[in-house]
């Protein structure tokens, strides 16, 4: 049983602290957030993620997990705050992991353990984390082992993956790849694959999201294209996945969350080689252009129309919306709109567009700022329903209610929730991507 302190109570924190707690550890959990520290000292857990409530609570309840706002001494300090990142220049912010480290700095002891599990560009361990650690007078890899372990666990399955994953763990030096090791080791079932060089396992991590994302790329490409030819894309794509060695991805409205559409762009941080992997993410980012131009052919115009988004998170049965492709089609929409004005003699701009309605649901995303409407609100007298999330409740819908509620009958199934031929015969105009 070791002593942790776990810095940053966020998608990957809180599990975390809680996992090692229910594994015996004292663990503590920080944030610089006072209000989540309040909300978890009543019990309140501010996640959506199956499973997450009753896990945290258990380890709250054992007395294993504490929260604090101070940070303090521990054998181990694991640091999974955030990474954000900025859209225009495509450059990450590692703010929030040089302040980790100078938390810790003061309270750091011979012997004691750091490890990095945020995402991050590669080189970001040792020339951004360890400098600050180093403030306190200690060397890494020397007096304290200092760590790079990416997560890798998938939203939605937070729990069983955190458990059941293989880990990469990349110390500086081996005695801080086998510390980290000792207590990974503690409640992982998958494999621990290890290296003596922290950049590599922060590459490992990026190259493993960059991989999903340009296959992505690719299945939305074969999409268009199919399209093109008059086929549907994903019966050709299943076929095609018969074949031993292919395991082509699904296509679909764009690429959301805080991981596939960002880390490419953290892999170029530190060299312009980016030729296949930007254009990957351009054709990914190009979907909600593509969705719109099936609904302006459709519909003859996008002007004066109520469309329905179903689904704002960015996949599905979550409720986390960073990213989503959603969002992204409905700024689209509104901008394919608002792009149509005139221009005056007076050199003027005028605009006789009624604009498009959008209205956006979605049962598992509780966000008063997206002004999300209930199902019936975003469905009645719809010109046209784009199912934008795989969230299961949506492969319920009934076409005879739907169709009562529409003015119109266009559907758009980009994440291939309904059946196409029950549909068809229902009376719908039924488009897939
Ligand atoms: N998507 C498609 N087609 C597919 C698969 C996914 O369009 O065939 C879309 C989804 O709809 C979603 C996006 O991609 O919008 C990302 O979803 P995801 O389920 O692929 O991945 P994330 O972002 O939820 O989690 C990923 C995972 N990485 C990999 O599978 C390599 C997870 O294991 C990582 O821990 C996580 O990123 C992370 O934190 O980095």
């Amino acid at each position: 049983m070791s002593t942790i302190f776990v810095h940053g109570l966020g998608y990957i924190g809180l599990p975390t602290a809680a996992m090692f707690a229910n594994y015996e550890h004292e663990v503590t959990g920080y944030d610089t957030d006072e209000e989540i520290i309040e909300g978890l000292d009543d019990g309140d857990i501010h996640i959506e993620e199956p499973g997450l409530r009753a896990f945290v609570t258990q380890a709250l309840e054992s007395g294993n997990l504490t929260v604090s706002n101070e940070v303090g001494e521990a054998k181990y300090h694991i640091i999974a705050v955030p990474t954000p990142f900025d859209d225009e220049s495509k450059e990450p912010t590692l703010d929030y992991v040089e302040a980790a480290g100078e938390a810790i700095a003061p309270h750091l002891r011979t012997g004691d353990t750091v490890i990095l599990e945020s995402t991050v560009p590669p080189g970001t361990t040792v020339e951004t984390l360890q400098p600050a650690l180093e403030q306190s007078g200690l060397n890494a890899g020397a007096d304290f082992a200092l760590v790079h372990c990416p997560e890798t666990v998938l939203p939605g399955d937070i729990i069983t993956e955190l458990k059941g994953n293989d880990r990469i763990i990349g110390g500086v030096n081996g005695v801080s790849t086998e510390a980290a090791v000792r207590l990974y080791k503690s409640f992982v079932d998958g494999e621990i694959y290890t290296t003596e060089n922290a950049t590599t396992a922060e590459f490992v991590k990026l190259i493993q999201n960059t991989y999903r994302d340009v296959n992505i790329a690719l299945a939305n490409e074969l999409a268009l294209i199919g399209a093109d030819y008059d086929i549907d894309s994903r019966e050709a794509i299943e076929m095609a996945n018969t074949h031993p060695r292919v395991d082509l991805h699904q296509p679909g409205p764009g690429v959301g969350g805080h991981c596939l559409p960002i880390d490419p762009w953290f892999l170029g941080h530190g060299s312009d080689q980016l030729d296949l992997i930007r254009t990957a993410r351009t054709i990914n980012d190009g979907m909600a252009g593509h969705i719109v131009d099936i609904l302006r052919k459709e519909l003859g115009t996008l002007d004066g129309k109520r469309i329905a988004l179903l689904g704002v998170a960015y996949k599905g049965n979550v409720g986390d919306t960073r990213q989503s492709p959603a969002l992204d089609l409905a700024h689209e929409l509104q901008e394919a709109v608002a792009e149509a004005p005139e221009a005056t003699a007076d050199g003027g701009i005028q605009s006789d567009s009624d604009g498009v309605d959008v209205r956006l649901h979605d049962p598992h995303v509780d966000d008063q700022i997206l002004h999300l409407v209930d199902f019936e609100a975003a469905v009645n007298d719809a010109d046209a329903v784009v199912i934008t999330t795989d969230h299961d409740e949506f492969a319920e819908l009934v076409p005879a209610e739907l169709c009562e509620s529409m003015a119109g009958d266009l559907l758009v199934d980009t994440k291939d929730m309904l059946p196409e031929r029950e549909w068809i015969s229902e009376g719908f105009s039924l488009r897939r991507i």
